[in-house]
């Protein structure tokens, strides 16, 4: 049991350890646009890093940026590539680098946890097994033997979370490292969230219900205000893998047209 002097001191510990870590202003998020070039757009690897970000209480402005309209910082000096994140003088692109540069700086640590490598391994594959295979049997190129490996690429991804169901079954408490959020947690819900909003419009893919801890873990960080906050419209999502699902620049700019006319209609 604490004094009330322990308990004092160790409040002006934690508030000058608080003081010495917070950012001096603000960090800069640079991410991909929306279809009007100005609203955030579906990016869910910018996503993951707002959610790292916004675990540690640091407050982040995002600015986004067309292909065609990035600063020229960005394009000479790191290849244009988003998310790019800046910190005072530091700038750093790779999601996975600045989700490592904010934990080693700003605490408390999101990839410390214990648990950490084991709900890692479940997580990690997730997202590349849903592009593969919501990429596959693109718009125009529905041959047999596409459709076939679609059915490949299905069952990869079932497989996956079949395994992410496991590991969340014995692990979730609600995160998938237990009681706190971690940078597995950061980088698995936007896969997640991709999951069920293109997948469901581009493939008519649901997560089977028998996953069940898969869905109680979904259900729960994705009501979160962190997750609700952060996330972008599923519009949005929509958007993104519709361009992602063609080649044909005609069909490219036709379905840019009717997102930008759904985004407008919003902003009304
Ligand atoms: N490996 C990169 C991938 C980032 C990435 O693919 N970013 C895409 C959107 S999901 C992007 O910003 N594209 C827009 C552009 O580069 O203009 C990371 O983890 O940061």
């Amino acid at each position: 049991m604490l004094t009330r002097r322990a308990l004092r001191a160790r409040r002006s510990l934690i508030a000058a350890i608080t003081i010495a870590t917070a950012p001096a202003s603000a960090l800069q998020l640079h991410v991909k646009a929306g279809p009007d070039g100005r609203s955030i757009g579906d990016c869910p690897f910018a996503h993951a890093v707002r959610l790292a970000a916004g675990a540690k209480g640091l407050p982040v402005d995002v600015h986004p940026h067309a292909p065609d309209a990035k600063p020229a910082w960005l394009l000479d000096n790191h290849e244009g590539k988003m998310p790019c994140l800046v910190d005072g003088a530091d700038i750093i692109t790779e999601s996975r680098r600045i989700a490592a540069f904010l934990d080693e700086r700003y605490p408390p640590s999101l990839s410390g946890l214990p648990g950490i490598e084991a709900a890692e391994a479940a997580a990690q594959p997730v997202f590349g097994a849903f592009a593969r295979y919501c990429k596959s049997c693109k718009e125009g190129s529905l041959t047999a033997e596409n459709v076939a490996a679609e059915s490949e690429l299905k069952k990869a991804l079932l497989l996956h979370l079949c395994t992410l169901d496991a590991h969340l079954a014995v692990a979730a408490k609600p995160y998938a490292c237990g009681e706190a959020f971690s940078t597995a947690d950061a980088f698995l819900l936007p896969a997640l969230y991709h999951i069920k909003v293109a997948g469901k419009a581009f493939k008519g893919f649901e997560i089977p219900v028998q996953f069940m801890a898969l869905h109680a873990y979904m259900e729960h960080a994705m009501a979160t205000s962190l997750f609700t906050e952060s996330a972008p419209t599923p519009e949005m999502v929509r958007w993104g893998w519709a361009t992602a699902r063609t080649d044909d620049s005609d069909h490219k700019a036709r379905v840019r047209r009717t997102a930008l006319a759904a985004v407008q209609t919003k902003s009304v």
